[in-house]
């Protein structure tokens, strides 16, 4: 993908070795950091492992995290282009970013990890 000039991208660090869990609007979260990350809209979002082996970043529809485990296998390929629209980093292996994701919409976008949902490896983006 690329991004128009001057685009704004804004990196969540994916590490569920290092980065501390905690409290988020959405529900308790870990392995991201930020757990809450807030972008303006009209910017992007992408997603980096820093981790030692592969994760994802999948949308969860709603607001909160369901206790029910919420993927299928469908995470593991990269989808979607903006965060209204659902997406997917697809399995990112250690030491890859994934593609941009435009914040086009205002709202809280909630998401997880294919492999470590229990973990509770998820985390919020709030676009405003
Ligand atoms: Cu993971």
């Amino acid at each position: 993908m690329v991004l128009p000039a001057g685009a704004i991208v804004t990196t969540i660090d994916v590490n569920l070795t290092l980065n501390p869990s905690g409290a988020t609007p959405a529900g308790t979260a870990a392995g991201y950091r930020p757990l809450a990350t807030s972008v303006v809209r009209g910017t992007y979002v992408q997603f980096a492992n820093t981790d030692g082996f592969a994760h994802t970043a999948t949308a969860i529809a709603g607001s909160t995290y369901p206790a029910a485990y919420p993927f299928t296998n469908a995470a593991l390929n990269a989808s979607g282009a903006t965060l209204s629209g659902g997406f997917s980093s697809g399995s990112l292996a250690a030491g890859t970013t994934s593609a941009p994701i435009l914040a086009d919409v205002a709202g809280r976008y909630i998401y997880g990890c294919f492999y470590h949902y229990g973990t509770p490896m998820r985390a919020e983006i709030d676009v405003h």
